[in-house]
């Protein structure tokens, strides 16, 4: 687990484009090397990547889980043939019933895919527990060999002690490749994801 607190420049921010957003996993462009950002609702996936990307079209943040609706599918370049998706987050409960299926189905159709899945970034409220949906990517992730990091997000709203013993509780799991306590909002310690990503390229 990264426990360092170093900020995230600037000038280390991954130029990207948005190619378009896309409702299903069949529409997604072709790609030889990609990387998604996946996990609950409101866990801060978008904030991620906006901290993450200098695009003219940044990802939408919003205070109202539920913002992304579709799949964002980025282009970092022009150089580098990478691409991030932005997905929808599930477990939503406010959002209709239909709206929860479809975005699980698109997670789901995605995981199972043969897109060329790189690593997953799981973005979680620090402050929540692991739920069965974490647990069910981690298996799939599992089942086809994809890299999965856990990304404790909002870490900027726990205490010292708070954060320690998060990292002790962590320590002893061992679902992921990686654990790493970050901050979108603060722009900590996320220097991970973005050498992750740029070593696809
Ligand atoms: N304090 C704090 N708030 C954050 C952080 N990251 C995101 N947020 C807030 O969390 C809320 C949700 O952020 P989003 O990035 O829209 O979350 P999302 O996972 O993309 O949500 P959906 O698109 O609904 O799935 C916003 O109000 C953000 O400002 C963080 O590191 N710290
Ligand atoms: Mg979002």
């Amino acid at each position: 687990m990264i426990t360092d607190k170093n900020i995230f420049s600037d000038a280390k921010r991954l130029k990207a484009h948005l190619e378009g957003k896309f409702g299903e996993v069949k529409e997604l462009p072709p790609s030889s090397a990609e990387v998604a950002f996946i996990g609950r609702s409101n866990s801060g996936k978008s904030s991620l990547l906006k901290s993450l990307l200098n695009s003219p079209n940044p990802p939408q943040v919003s205070a109202r889980p539920g913002k992304t609706r579709l799949m964002f599918f980025y282009r970092i370049g022009p150089e580098r043939n990478v691409s991030l998706v932005d997905f929808p987050g599930y477990g939503y409960a406010q959002s209709s019933r239909v709206f929860r299926a479809r975005f699980s189905a698109m997670l789901l159709d995605y995981l199972k895919s043969g897109r060329p899945v790189r690593g997953l970034f799981l973005a979680m409220d620090s402050r929540r527990v692991l739920a069965e949906e974490e647990l069910e990517i981690a298996r799939i992730a599992r089942e086809r060999k994809t890299p999965l990091i856990l990304c404790l997000n909002k870490g900027d709203q726990l205490n010292q002690s708070q954060k320690s013993k998060l990292i002790q509780e962590y320590k002893k799991r061992d679902e992921f490749f990686e654990i790493l306590l970050v901050s979108a909002l603060k722009r900590q310690n996320l220097s991970y994801i973005r050498d992750f990503i740029h070593s696809l390229g």
